[in-house]
């Protein structure tokens, strides 16, 4: 069948023997899809759907919240606390984990998003995305509310991952642990139709994603990896590399899976400080690079290995081309 739709992917991996997407979990994605398509309709109302801009609020974080956090994260909330599917959530957004009211039936799955990720390129009409992990809730949480330590699972223990990408197409992509999968949506029908995959991150590109401006927080084998991809031809390599910058992980993780590279926001270097969060950030990216070849580590270790101890803890990540985090990682271990 050409271009599928997601409904009818995920009811062909359910169908399969030894499935990983089993029916409550293929009706879980079905509604995080869905409530993706909402949150992709108040974005592209831009300044016409007063939706733009920031609020006077922090998030826990202490960022500035935008408007937009505050309304995809309302949105996957209302469109995934009633369904059955899950036992509790967790956000970017919010500093306490939300178990699911009483007067609906509880799940086994536990749900954690960053609902609009990059959200400060909205206002300037860049690539946002929404980017969200799904558990098993601990056996033992069954016949109780669950609590922040059920969701410190290390990213190995995921079920799926994905995100969608408000971007020129809204593109949705989703891994069960068989692959990964690239949906674009039909705005027209409003269905989720597969345009690639699986994909394969492209090895041997030679582009790499970092934010310069943070150049006096790296180490020594950051600041030798980026240097001397910056001299290209006229430095030891011999060739060239292009840079890119997007300030929207789920963009630059995009364009990785589709044609290579590597992703570094390394932690920095003088106080152990990192920027992106595990349990919504890099853990979800990670399954899904390494699902598509890549590999996914905080500059040394496996970050899907990493034993989170807090809901919102942070972690370094260099992701993408294999070839490219195995330079970084054996640089930073003989640093
Ligand atoms: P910087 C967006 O705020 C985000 O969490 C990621 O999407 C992105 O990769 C990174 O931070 C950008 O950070 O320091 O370049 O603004």
């Amino acid at each position: 069948m050409s271009k599928p739709t997601l409904s009818r992917f995920l009811i062909d991996q359910q169908r399969m023997p030894d499935s990983t997407c089993p029916a409550e979990l293929r009706l879980l994605i079905e509604t995080i899809a869905r409530a993706c398509k909402v949150i992709n309709h108040a974005i592209s109302k831009g300044a016409l759907g007063d939706v733009l801009g920031s609020l006077d609020s922090e998030n826990v974080q202490g960022e500035v919240q935008k408007k937009l956090d505050v309304i995809a994260n309302d949105l996957l909330l209302d469109a995934n606390e009633w369904g059955g599917h899950l036992a509790g959530m967790a956000s970017e957004e919010m500093e306490a984990i939300h178990p699911i009211p009483n007067r609906y039936p509880k799940g086994e799955y536990l749900l954690l998003f960053d609902p609009i990720d990059g959200s400060s390129n909205v206002d300037v009409d860049l690539s946002v995305g929404t980017i969200f992990s799904i558990l098993r809730a601990p056996e033992h949480t069954s016949g109780r509310d669950v609590e922040e330590g059920d969701f410190l699972q290390p990213g190995h223990c995921q079920v799926a991952a994905g995100y969608a990408i408000y971007g020129p197409q809204t593109l949705m992509v989703l891994t069960v642990g068989t692959g990964v999968y690239e949906f674009t949506l039909d705005a027209e029908i409003g269905s989720w139709r597969m345009t690639d995959g699986p994909l394969k991150i492209p090895t041997g590109r030679r582009e790499f994603a970092i934010n310069m401006a943070r150049r006096r927080q790296w180490s020594p084998a950051i600041s030798q990896y980026v240097e001397e991809r910056i001299l290209g031809a006229e430095g030891p390599l011999g060739v060239d590399y292009n840079m890119r910058w997007t300030a929207s992980m789920v963009a630059d993780v995009h364009r990785i899976l589709k044609r290579g590279g590597v992703f570094l926001y390394p932690e920095d270097h003088r106080n152990g400080k990192a920027k992106l969060r595990l349990l919504y950030e890099a853990n979800p990216m990670s399954m899904l690079i390494e699902q598509a070849g890549g590999a996914a580590t905080d500059g040394a270790n496996r970050i899907l290995d990493a034993e989170p101890v807090g809901l919102h803890q942070r972690i370094g990540v260099v992701l993408g081309d294999p070839q490219e985090v195995a330079i970084v990682s054996g640089q930073l271990a003989d640093a």
